[in-house]
């Protein structure tokens, strides 16, 4: 999984607001919207703002992420949660968090991103709640994906997670990665889904993609009026690409909005069973 840099994660909390006003732009639903919309909950099911949210910094691997944490807390914030980050890290970090009993744990390392729902004993992953968060955006900006063909840069987690996605919403998915065993793999696992390695060609070819490659994208091969749903990073798309397509980014806050109702929803879930 790509890595975001203390540089991607230092304007999140000041740029929510931005975020809000792009989404709604572009797909016509604003943060929250689209993350119910991506988990399919209604507010009535599930109301994120009846759940807390406590961060615990992680140091494994290369390390803590300066404001990580504090911009999924802020994120969170944003949709109406009561969040905290933890003082401590770790294990003495979810010791600390646990002792306030929030209804949700965020925590990552550098291969996992959760946010485990404390009372349902359940946990959202950010690459699931990513790719449905970009597919949703890519829906709305579209204006519905049934029969259309959707191009899947990366055949890595977020882009088998959204190529899975796309076929459940009746899209026609060309998965493209510069492994072609990579994308033959995952696409072999969803009907008529397609498999190349001739990333220009493609981008050339296509008006609605998904972008979750770590890889730059030429603009020249943009096509004019082309939607570039994109949770890849880095991100580098230029103004040339800008001027052509509709590019829809944010280093953190949908997947992070994702996650947030998917995991409370899942205690809605287990509820509803315990009644029947
Ligand atoms: O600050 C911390 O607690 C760090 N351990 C966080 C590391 C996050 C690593 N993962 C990522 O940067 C990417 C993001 C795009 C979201 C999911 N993975």
């Amino acid at each position: 999984m790509t890595r975001l840099t203390d540089d991607d994660v230092k304007g999140i909390s000041d740029s929510l607001q931005d975020v809000n006003d792009m989404l709604t732009e572009t797909t016509g639903m604003s943060l929250i919207e689209l993350a119910y919309e991506a988990v399919n909950v209604t507010t009535a099911g599930t109301d994120v703002t009846e759940f807390t949210v406590g961060v615990v910094p992680v140091t494994s691997g290369m390390g803590v992420i300066t404001r990580f944490s504090e911009s999924v807390a802020d994120i969170c914030r944003s949709m109406g949660m009561e969040s905290f980050v933890t003082k401590t890290y770790d294990i003495k970090g979810l010791a600390e968090a646990l002792s306030q009993s929030p209804d949700i744990v965020f925590m990552a390392d550098d291969y996992e991103f959760i946010a485990y729902n404390t009372k349902a004993r359940r946990h959202a992953n950010n690459s699931q709640c990513t790719a449905a968060g970009y597919v949703t955006a890519l829906n709305g900006a579209a204006k519905g994906l049934i029969g259309k063909t959707v191009l899947v840069l990366g055949a890595g987690r977020v882009g088998g997670w959204a190529a899975g996605l796309l076929s459940a919403k009746g899209a026609n998915v060309i998965l493209a990665d510069i492994d072609i065993a990579k994308a033959e793999a995952v696409a072999s696992r969803f009907a008529g889904a397609v498999a190349t390695d001739r990333i220009g060609e493609a981008i050339a070819s296509n008006d609605l993609i998904i972008n979750s490659s770590p890889a730059h994208v030429e603009s020249r091969y943009i096509r004019e009026g082309a939607i570039i749903s994109s949770p890849g990073v880095p991100h580098t798309f230029d103004e040339e690409a800008y001027r052509k397509a509709t590019i829809i980014h944010d280093p953190l806050s949908i997947g992070v909005a994702v996650m947030a109702v998917m995991s409370s929803s899942f205690y809605i879930q287990d509820i509803k069973k315990c009644r029947r």
